[in-house]
């Protein structure tokens, strides 16, 4: 046979080097997601006290030192000057508004593009696709959309990949859970944000579903104590999850500085629960 040389394309070498600045040299990631100020509207930010201003919230999450930040174009462009430069950027390119009629909540719309990520300096697009919703048709070709564009650009894409659907009863049951990874891997995401399921054992289901792709744990309603998320984000790592996507456990604790501390030591130093929850409660 004749010996071909053949290179990578020069997106692929992109997404590698992007890859590399969420993911760390152990493989994994801490990412903070604030993208609540539209998915909830702005009362997620009025617990444990008034944090509407962005920067109360991102200022002590970069200084713990996150990894990564995912956020809506608009609120990249309206804080860039706490995060440029000291964490990387994954730029959300859907949402929703809880304002909706239920039954028009089972879906997201287009909220920037692949451009604008770009333009911004992103390090990844993140987009949602419910699994199982009404509206899988059409979230789908929203997700293949943004792929393919963002696939162009070397530009990897998170998937926030959430079962969810009003015929479900349970969107966090470890079947239907890996049954989302599964499909979120084989529509081609670089990294798979989902739902925990609630065990060590189950979640390493949810992982090997994923046959490889990195999966992250989606953070939830924030735990009435710190020590049950902590005890979570221990789980999730052990069954082989490659880090978490937070938001509400942090920003709504009291100490958002230290309990961002206490997950990053769990996730990157090998910290148990019970050793990282010194970080928040000396
Ligand atoms: P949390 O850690 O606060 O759960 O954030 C993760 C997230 O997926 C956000 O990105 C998003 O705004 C929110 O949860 C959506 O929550 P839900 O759709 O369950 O109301």
């Amino acid at each position: 046979m004749v010996q071909t040389l053949v290179l990578p394309s020069f997106s692929s070498i992109g997404k590698i080097v992007r890859l590399g600045r969420i993911l760390k040299s152990d493989g994994r990631a801490v990412i903070f997601a604030f993208d609540h100020g539209v998915e909830h509207g702005p009362r997620d930010f009025d617990v444990p006290e008034n944090r509407v201003n962005p920067m109360k919230i991102l200022k002590p999450v970069v200084e713990a030192g996150v990894d990564a930040i995912m956020m809506l174009p608009g609120m990249a462009r309206l804080t860039h000057e706490v995060w440029a430069g000291r964490t990387a950027l994954i730029v959300k390119i859907t949402s929703r508004t809880s304002l909706r009629p239920k039954e028009r909540q089972f879906k997201q719309s287009v909220f920037g593009f692949v451009e604008d990520a770009i333009a911004l300096g992103a390090d990844a697009v993140a987009a949602t696709v419910y699994w199982g919703s009404p509206e899988e048709d059409s979230m789908l070709r929203q997700w293949f959309e943004i792929r393919k564009a963002a696939d162009a650009y070397g530009l990897p894409c998170l998937q926030l990949a959430y079962p969810r659907g009003p015929h479900m009863a349970n969107w966090y049951d470890v079947e239907i859970v890996r049954y989302a990874a599964r499909a979120a891997a084989e529509s081609g995401a670089d990294l798979i944000k989902i739902y925990y399921t609630g065990s060590r054992d189950t979640f390493a289901k949810v992982v090997e579903a994923a046959c490889g792709i990195p999966v992250l744990m989606s953070g939830g309603p924030r735990r009435e104590k710190a020590i049950d998320f902590l005890r979570d984000v221990e789980n999730v790592i052990a069954a082989g999850g490659r880090g978490v996507v937070v938001g509400r456990n942090v920003f709504q604790h009291p100490k958002p500085r230290e309990m961002m501390k206490a997950i990053i030591a769990i996730v990157h130093e090998g910290k148990t629960a019970e050793e990282a929850i010194k970080i928040v409660e000396p």
